[in-house]
């Protein structure tokens, strides 16, 4: 039995059992409709490549194991296409620069009864493969095709906060996929279907330890393991990146301190990065956490962000890898303005960072949270490389019990306009350097993927992987062409099924922000684990740690006031951007909270009261998980049973947890506005002491 055969039928045992979800968008099952099956057939009799490029083979052997899948048809290679009907992959390094088609960009055209995939390189070539294979998942015509994409940013990477010890840190799909005590002797295979994955979307980097960094990751020994990892991802057009202890020369190197500014601290980065190029020579660079909860860093030793990040790009300097310093900080002060902390910090330093170095910012202002405006750094520091960092872990967004599809709350930020070159100089373009003609550019996303064995816990929170590696490629892509592509690939490619999930996945964001933080409000969750609701914690290590230092209820209101009578921390945006949220009669509802202080009885424009539209708000939220759970009721005979009954189960957490969300808010703010539940919205059945009480248990040893 040759190798193909063998592999057509175990995929087509395991599409005809239950999905685990292990194959990710990848699962390749056969096409149902045996037409369209023969539609692709005039153009699949064989693939010509003539290189054996390792990278090449990897495209090569994709499309022969996705056409496989996908058509029930083997295809045979070529060196040189001397017929018609087959794929060409063709690398011309030599072709003239367009402005249209960047190294890593791809064109896919038909030319003499062939599929032509052809780029100046061969990642190119591998993503034009899986660009040509998500043609054919998705159900589109090869007839005429004619594709031209090159990717809107440069680095495109996934942050992985995983730490040595197999944890991870806000990881919701089970342990650590890396297996540091295994490696490097045994290389897990599921680092493959990482890195095609990964590929098949654009990814190219990835950072793997968390940004929460032990020293150990830049020792000999961990070395050794790294570089075993990034010899699987490097054929996949993968760079691998290291998250650093700025505290390293002393704990590793024995030094007496770790001053950016100390010749024995300096030469000891640039001893150890030379170090790490021996093992990985195409070693991506540093991504660090410093001075930020408290992580060392160069404010210990009374030195700045750009020191730190400067000594080691200075060390940096001979190799062609960059370093990515955060921009998250933040100070304990009772009487300050969390979210104006970064730009403080930072502001005073554009201009002075290395060339090398990206200072990458979250989306808002504060931390992830459901709905934030976008972080006033963004437009505000023409002099530094600005990179993105989202958060595909959902650490505040419903972990894996709650169907969240993020594109939307990404595509909210990328297209807001800081106006800071005018109009239209939206978030999106700061990030892609368009806007500064920056020399590089970043999108990051802390990563969802974990030991579980769909990857990333809740089936649907794999979409949002696959959503933020589409937008970093294109962030002009919208989040229904996303989603569904998605569906087609991994769920069903039969049109109303399709529309419904759809569907749920584009009110999903929207549904969980009603019932958790609507009006725009933030942080309010349980301590520390980020679980569940507790709007009433006024204690911890940290005044900004607390739910009361964001929702400021009293008496009078609820939100933070923002505006000149308060923090005024809109005046970090540009003027219109002040106008539009400065001003609560015009302020947009979503973003009400985070910037006024609103009286409980204040008319609002949907024309109730702000309790009325609260309650509103929360009690909807509720009922629209409500329906959510009897669209999904309604696919059953449509979907793969595993994925229908996993997706049910965790609908009705979801339910259970929408509920309490919306019974600790709105019984909680009811003390403050004493008002009641506005008919006909029916009161909760349960106190507020005994919603309390199931917040406790988390705290309980
Ligand atoms: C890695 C939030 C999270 C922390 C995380 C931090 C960060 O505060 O709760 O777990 O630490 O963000 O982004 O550094």
């Amino acid at each position: 039995m040759t190798r193909h055969f063998f592999l057509f039928l175990l995929l087509l045992s395991t599409a005809a059992l239950a999905d685990d979800g292990s194959r990710l968008w990848l699962n390749y099952d056969l096409i149902k409709d045996a037409k369209q099956r023969e539609s692709y057939a005039p153009f699949t009799k064989f693939i010509a490549v003539a290189s054996d490029n390792q990278t090449l083979k990897i495209a090569t052997e994709e499309l022969q194991t996705g056409l496989l899948g996908l058509l029930g048809k083997k295809i045979v290679t070529v060196k040189t296409a001397t017929t018609s009907g087959g794929i060409i992959l063709n690398v011309n390094k030599n072709a003239p620069s367009s402005a249209n088609i960047s190294n890593e960009g791809y064109e896919i055209y038909t030319e003499k009864g062939n599929i032509i995939i052809s780029s100046k390189s061969e990642t190119g070539v591998l993503y034009g493969a899986f660009e040509l294979l998500r043609a054919i998942q998705t159900g589109k015509s090869l007839a005429k095709l004619s594709i031209t994409s090159s990717p809107k940013v440069k680095i495109r990477m996934l942050n992985h906060w995983d730490n040595a010890n197999g944890t991870v840190e806000r990881g919701y799909a089970g342990s650590s996929m890396w297996k540091w005590n295994e490696l490097p002797h045994r290389v897990d295979p599921r680092y493959v279907l990482y890195a095609r994955a990964n590929a098949s979307i654009g990814i190219n980097a990835t950072s793997i330890n968390n940004v929460n960094a032990s020293s150990r990751f830049l020792t000999a020994e961990y070395l050794e393991k790294i570089k075993a990892v990034a010899d699987v991802l490097r054929p996949y057009g993968i760079k691998v990146f290291i998250s650093v202890n700025f505290r390293s020369p002393r704990t590793l190197g024995g030094l007496k301190t770790s001053d950016p500014l100390d010749p024995e601290v300096r030469k000891w980065w640039n001893d150890k990065t030379k170090e790490i190029h021996q093992y990985i020579p195409d070693f991506g660079g540093y991504l660090v956490k410093a001075n930020s909860e408290g992580e060392p860093g160069p404010q210990d030793y009374g030195r700045t962000h750009a020191d730190g990040a400067n000594m080691l790009a200075e060390a940096m300097r001979p190799f062609s890898g960059i370093v990515i310093w955060r921009a998250f900080v933040y100070n304990a002060d009772p009487n300050g303005d969390r979210f104006k902390e970064g730009y403080a910090q930072f502001k005073p330093l554009d201009g002075t960072f290395d060339p090398k170095v990206i200072v990458q910012v979250k989306n808002g202002p504060i931390d992830f949270m459901p709905r934030e405006p976008f972080h006033p750094m963004f437009g505000a520091f023409p002099k530094t490389t600005l990179g993105m960092e989202f958060q595909i872990t959902q650490e505040y967004l419903g972990q894996s019990t709650h169907l969240t599809y993020l594109a939307p709350m990404f595509k909210e930020c990328l297209d807001t306009d800081t106006y800071a070159k005018g109009q239209g100089s939206t978030v999106a373009k700061v990030i892609d350097g368009s806007l500064y003609n920056a020399q590089y550019s970043l999108m990051a996303g802390v990563a969802n993927t974990g030991s579980d064995v769909n990857w990333c816990g809740h089936p649907f929170n794999q979409s949002n992987w696959y959503a933020f590696g589409r937008l970093a490629w294109d962030h002009t892509l919208s989040s229904e062409q996303i989603a569904s592509e998605w569906i087609r690939m991994t769920l069903t490619q039969a049109k109303p099924t399709e529309q419904k999930i759809s569907d749920m996945m584009l009110k999903s964001h929207p549904i969980y922000v009603s019932y958790t933080y609507p009006l725009g409000t933030s942080h309010m969750m349980g301590e520390s684990h980020h679980y569940g609701p507790e709007p009433w914690l006024a204690k911890s290590a940290r005044p900004d740690w607390t739910s009361v230092y964001y929702h400021r209820a009293d008496s009078v209101g609820l939100g933070f006031d923002r505006t000149g009578k308060l923090s005024n921390a809109l005046q970090l945006y540009s003027p219109e951007v002040q106008q539009k949220w400065g001003n609560p009669e015009q302020c947009p509802l979503d973003y009400l909270l985070w910037f006024h202080h609103v009286p409980w009885s204040k008319k609002l424009s949907t024309g109730r009261s702000l309790w009325d539209e609260l309650c509103e708000r929360y009690y909807d939220g509720v009922v629209q998980v409500g329906n959510l759970q009897k669209t999904w009721e309604s696919l059953k005979a449509d979907v793969d049973p595993e994925i229908f009954e996993n997706v049910k189960g965790r609908l009705k957490i979801q339910e259970k947890e929408a509920l309490w969300w919306r019974d600790a808010c709105v019984l909680y703010f009811g003390e403050y506005s004493k008002m009641p539940i506005p008919k006909p919205l029916t009161p909760p059945q349960r106190t507020l002491n005994e919603i309390k009480k199931l917040v406790e248990i988390y705290h309980l040893r």
